[in-house]
């Protein structure tokens, strides 16, 4: 049986990680498979925003470079991600910081514990490209593991959703074998990638993550590719659609999100056969 025609609530009795546990299981329990990307620069838009569609979310991504923080605060950023981390609880969602790190291990370490941001104090989830080679996950995991209370994990970048990337094909396989290699077992989560990865092993699960999500198929004139819910879980065996725009930007974001996580949540049932 291939992972993706297993449920969610199976795999997250057997997923190898702890994150990765996690994340299915609030899946399974939340009946969404919704990412929400939480692509805008505004503090006090935000919070609102995800306090109104954290029930609907399996997971909060955000890009917290993109914000700009009210310099009159004392500490904004950690105010801020306090907050998020707070709302996490409250309507039992995890956080994903789309930090796309791609550096050595040595410095992403510096970058994933430290600086201004403090990733790994508050988000349980991060991802990583695999340009620089298998020690960038160890770098990142010997972080991870020195974090005191809820587990940690690492997606990475096995191909990407805009025209023209580099990914997928031999990389996408490379990338696998790294996730694959001695000692990583507890921390790569999966990968953001197209479709379904891996598995071929038995009990091997990796789960998916997708941007690129629409409602229906398009463009966004910087390159990049949308495709629909049905598209990505239903065919293409991919577990979390990531939706950015599509919500944020829709003038009844509830109602917006109540559609993709309904058509993403029954691809999903049709594919495993419910
Ligand atoms: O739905 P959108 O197009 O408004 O936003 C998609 C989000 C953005 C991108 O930075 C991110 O998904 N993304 C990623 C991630 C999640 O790593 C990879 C990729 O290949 N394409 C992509 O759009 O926040």
């Amino acid at each position: 049986q291939k992972t993706s025609q297993k449920t969610y609530h199976t795999r997250s009795t057997t997923h190898k990680t702890a994150a990765g546990r996690k994340l299915l299981q609030i899946m399974s329990e939340k009946r969404t498979n919704l990412c929400l990307s939480i692509d805008l620069t505004n503090p006090s838009e935000i919070i609102p925003l995800v306090t109104l569609l954290g029930p609907k979310i399996c997971l909060l991504k955000t890009h917290i470079d993109i914000i700009s923080f009210p310099p009159s605060e004392p500490n904004p950023i950690g105010t801020f991600t306090a907050k998020l981390q707070e709302l996490a609880r409250q309507h039992n969602f995890m956080i994903f910081e789309d930090r796309k790190f791609a550096d050595i291990g040595n410095t992403v370490q510096e970058q994933y514990r430290g600086g201004v941001y403090k990733i790994a104090s508050w988000a349980h989830i991060t991802n990583a490209h695999a340009v620089p080679g298998p020690g960038i996950i160890r770098g990142l995991q010997a972080v991870a593991e020195r974090v005191v209370g809820e587990p940690r994990g690492l997606l990475l970048l096995a191909e990407m959703s805009s025209k023209g990337n580099l990914g997928g094909g031999e990389y996408l396989k490379q990338t696998l074998a790294m996730a694959r290699e001695e000692g990583v077992e507890g921390f790569v989560v999966g990968f953001i990638a197209m479709s379904e990865v891996g598995g071929e092993v038995e009990g091997e699960d990796f789960i998916v993550m997708t941007p690129g999500v629409g409602l229906e198929v398009g463009g966004d004139g910087l390159g990049q590719q949308y495709r629909t819910p049905e598209e990505v879980v239903g065919r293409d065996g991919c577990d979390v659609v990531i939706v950015g725009r599509g919500i944020v930007k829709d003038e009844d974001p509830l109602a917006v999100a109540e559609v993709y996580r309904e058509r993403a949540w029954r691809a999903y049932e049709g594919r495993v056969g419910k």
